[in-house]
């Protein structure tokens, strides 16, 4: 008798199109495809490239668009196993995210939080502290919340901290990353010796840190955050554990960046997470079984 498959899972992903740059959809896309997982689309914005080193680029902000995308999704019953948030064009888009929330997602969902709005200490082109407020707000919707070092001080109303990150300082950021509510903060960027950078993992109903550390890189990578959350989100949706689930995250990340650094591109460009998906996928397909018919 031929085998039957259970239906794929779905993710909404909530970010900009940026038409150059690898970051937001153009990673999410691809990213949770190869994890096995439909990708829907919410674009918050249109973008010539990302707001990064590229100088007079355009953009359109869609938040007129973005309800009627979603009541549409809502009138034909299309059901979603989760939903993944990331870049804002306008603090005000926040309130149009959550109003997808409430339209789209079922008690089942899992909503994954990512405040994309600074890196390296600064907020992004055009955007300030109410981009950070509308974020803190948005957090307290999350189950998981993945904040880069600098977006993470930021939400935690705390000084940026200086490398090498302490115990004390991470800790006291966690903390207040708690408080917003998610059942697991994962901090990306975390830099705790020279040596080692990675990613922090505080599940907040047992208190358990998780460190996935892989060795650094110097520079700045665009999209990395991106494609983190973006595996993340699907990995978990399938059904992962956290702890595991942010190491195979940090893996396909870890991966992105070392053959990045081996070419000569421009590192505005993004990285080459096209040159590590087979890798992941095989990846995927060991953790999970074939048996859900992966990808
Ligand atoms: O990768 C984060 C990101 C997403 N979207 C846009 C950006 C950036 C970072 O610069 O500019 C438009």
């Amino acid at each position: 008798m031929e085998k039957t498959l259970p239906p794929l899972r779905r993710i909404v992903a909530i970010h900009d199109l940026s038409g150059v740059g690898k970051c937001s959809l153009s990673v999410a896309l691809p990213v949770i495809s190869a994890t096995g997982v439909e990708c829907a689309c919410l674009p918050t914005a249109v973008l010539s490239t990302h707001t990064g080193e590229f100088t007079g680029y355009v953009m359109e902000s869609l938040e007129d668009f973005m309800l009627p995308i979603a009541r549409h999704w809502k009138q034909e019953n299309i059901p979603f196993d989760g939903i993944y948030t990331g870049y804002l064009a306008t603090p005000e888009q926040e309130r149009q995210v959550e109003a997808v929330f409430d339209l789209l997602a079922g008690p089942e969902a899992m909503i994954v939080v990512d405040p994309v709005m600074a890196d390296n200490g600064s907020y992004y082109a055009n955007l300030g502290d109410e981009m950070c407020q509308a974020f803190r707000r948005l957090c307290r919707r999350a189950q998981v919340i993945t904040p880069n070092i600098t977006e993470a001080a930021l939400l935690a109303g705390v000084p940026y901290p200086t490398t090498p990150h302490t115990p004390e300082r991470l800790q006291e950021i966690l903390g207040a990353l708690g408080a917003l509510g998610p059942r697991y903060v994962a901090v990306t960027g975390v830099h705790p010796s020279p040596e080692a950078i990675g990613n922090l993992l505080l599940d907040t109903q047992t208190q358990e840190v998780t460190w996935a550390l892989r060795p650094t890189r110097p520079g700045l990578f665009y999209g990395t955050g991106d494609l983190f959350a973006s595996s993340l989100s699907a990995l978990l949706v399938r059904g992962m554990e956290c702890k595991q689930a942010v190491q195979m995250a940090t893996d396909l990340v870890a991966g992105a960046i070392e053959r990045t650094a081996l070419r000569p591109t421009p590192r505005r460009f993004g990285v080459d997470f096209e040159g590590v998906l087979p890798v992941y996928i095989q990846k995927v397909q060991k953790a999970f079984g074939q048996e859900e018919g992966n990808c």
